[in-house]
């Protein structure tokens, strides 16, 4: 793989990660260095209460790239990675949290499945061996999901709604993506599902999902099992094709 290949957007959506945002830029940035690529960190904020777009745009470094928006009208997490994918100029995206829940420590990792494979699409999975979760309940309700997921489509999935995805930017941008990119987390299994559609090659690589230790969770359980739920029932009817 060319060097000049080797250029990637890492969006990074955020409400109230004050304290974690730094600390994620800097662990990116360290994670990344020995790599050889070129990253941009796009930080795509909801005019956080606590100050996380104002932080983030003080965190930036020398050796790295990072843009940040403050969306003052929009809100979401879907929607913010989309405002991100929208606007990256790079060959590669990397979807992921900016609450160490997707640690930059497996970022090399996906790097070199990557360059091994430059079509692949590499997704993190908490239901491999070596991967998991610290929040054990969260863990269960998850694989109940997975495996209802998995029960219905019967893709080579283990992982529907980890979220944290490396792909090339240009096989993003030839989706249905503002069908996809909508409400809190179904994004990854409306994504997922699009993939498997266009036949792409998905590997997914074991990740451990450590408890937040900074910030509170925007994740409203019911409200995003009742979603999921509906979202797997909608893609067994409806898929736009572009
Ligand atoms: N821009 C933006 N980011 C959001 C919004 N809601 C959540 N996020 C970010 O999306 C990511 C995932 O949200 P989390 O609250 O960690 O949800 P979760 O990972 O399902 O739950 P926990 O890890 O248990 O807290 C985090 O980086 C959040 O800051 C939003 O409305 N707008
Ligand atoms: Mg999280």
């Amino acid at each position: 793989m060319r060097k000049s290949e080797r250029t990637v957007t890492v969006i990074l959506p955020t409400y109230n990660e004050a304290g974690n945002i730094s600390r994620l830029i800097r662990a990116i940035g360290e994670a990344m260095s020995p790599s050889g690529w070129r990253v941009t960190i796009h930080v795509v904020d909801d005019d956080s209460p606590d100050g996380t777009g104002l932080i983030a745009k003080k965190a930036s470094k020398p050796n790295l790239a990072v843009k940040v928006t403050i969306r003052k009208k929009e809100r979401g997490l879907a929607s913010a990675l989309l405002y991100g994918i929208r606007r990256a100029t790079t060959r590669y995206i990397l979807l992921m949290d900016s609450d160490f829940n997707h640690h930059p420590k497996y970022i090399p990792e996906m790097f070199k499945r990557i360059e091994e494979d430059p079509n692949l699409v590499v997704s993190g999975s908490r239901y491999m061996s070596g991967g998991g979760m610290d929040e054990k309940e969260r863990f269960l309700g998850s694989q109940f999901l997975n495996d209802a997921m998995k029960l219905v489509l019967g893709m080579p999935i283990t992982d529907y709604l980890s979220g944290f995805i490396l792909i090339k930017s240009k096989r993003l941008r030839d989706m249905p993506l503002s069908w996809i990119f909508r409400g809190f987390g179904e994004w990854a299994l409306r994504l997922h599902v699009v993939l498997q559609k266009k036949k792409c090659l998905v590997i997914e690589i074991p990740v451990y999902y450590p408890a937040r230790t900074y910030g509170k969770t925007k994740m409203d359980p019911l409200r995003y099992a009742f979603a999921l739920l509906k979202t797997l029932i909608e893609v067994n009817f409806l898929v736009p094709k572009d």
